[in-house]
């Protein structure tokens, strides 16, 4: 059996997670793999109960730590339930979010402890990390203003400009730290071009892998 692979999106609010990591998912199952698609936080009934007072506009006096604890316990839950067994069935799990985004947005953007976020990671992910992660970077004020044209906004999203410039900034000194492991992609660019550009590289990580394997 070819190993699993663990396949992460990352970026700010609106920069098009969700719409290309679903077209990545099309590509990969037309070609035949078994591909699980998951999100955080989310991804388990328990995670999803945690996803929806996470964001709930209404919960707007949750402390940061808070905060840092039920992303935690999510991604704990996530782990165990799906993103694991997934990966040891020879799955390629391809996950919207993952402890990137705690280090962005509970490092960067509340200005959490490091050295606090690190234990809790973890704790969360008991060693599981992924092998690739997408980073699709956008200036703060593009992807707000994708998701203001949605509608209402969560209670993440309705933070201050200020705000999501710190988490992208998080994100980008991650891809300046782990080169080897994040791929930037300009989020400004096209949903097809972003998808054309992203597609052949998943295959090409994917098909070495296979032959190291
Ligand atoms: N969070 C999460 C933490 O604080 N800590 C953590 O540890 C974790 C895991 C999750 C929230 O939780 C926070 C981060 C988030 O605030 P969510 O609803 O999952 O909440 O929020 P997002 O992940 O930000 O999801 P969004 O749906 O808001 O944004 P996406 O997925 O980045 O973007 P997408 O694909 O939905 O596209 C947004 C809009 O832009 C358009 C789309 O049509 C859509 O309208 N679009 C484009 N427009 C122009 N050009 C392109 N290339 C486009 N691509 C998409």
């Amino acid at each position: 059996m070819t190993r699993g692979r663990f396949i992460t999106f990352e970026g700010i609010e609106g920069c098009g997670k969700s719409t290309q990591i679903g077209l990545l998912a099309d590509h990969l199952r037309a070609a035949g793999r078994n591909v699980v698609l998951t999100r955080e936080p989310g991804g388990t009934p328990a995670a999803e109960a945690i996803r929806a007072i996470l964001l709930d506009p209404a919960q707007d006096a949750l402390s940061p730590t808070t905060e840092l604890l039920l992303y935690a316990a999510a991604r704990a839950q996530h782990v165990h339930q799906v993103i694991r067994p997934a990966v040891k069935a020879g799955a390629v799990v391809l996950c919207d979010r993952f402890a990137d985004s705690t280090e962005a947005y509970q490092g960067g953007g509340r200005a959490l402890s490091h050295e606090t976020i690190d234990i809790l990671r973890n704790i969360a992910t008991d060693g599981m990390g992924p092998d690739c992660t997408i980073l699709l970077d956008l200036p703060a004020a593009e992807g707000l203003a994708r998701t203001r044209s949605r509608g209402e906004l969560d209670r993440i999203e309705g933070e201050p400009l200020a705000f999501h410039e710190r988490v992208r900034a998080a994100f980008l000194a991650i891809a300046a730290r782990e080169p080897e492991r994040v791929i930037v992609i300009n989020a400004a660019a096209s949903v097809e071009a972003i998808a054309g550009e992203i597609g052949p590289r998943m295959d090409a990580l994917l098909c070495a892998e296979a032959q190291e394997a």
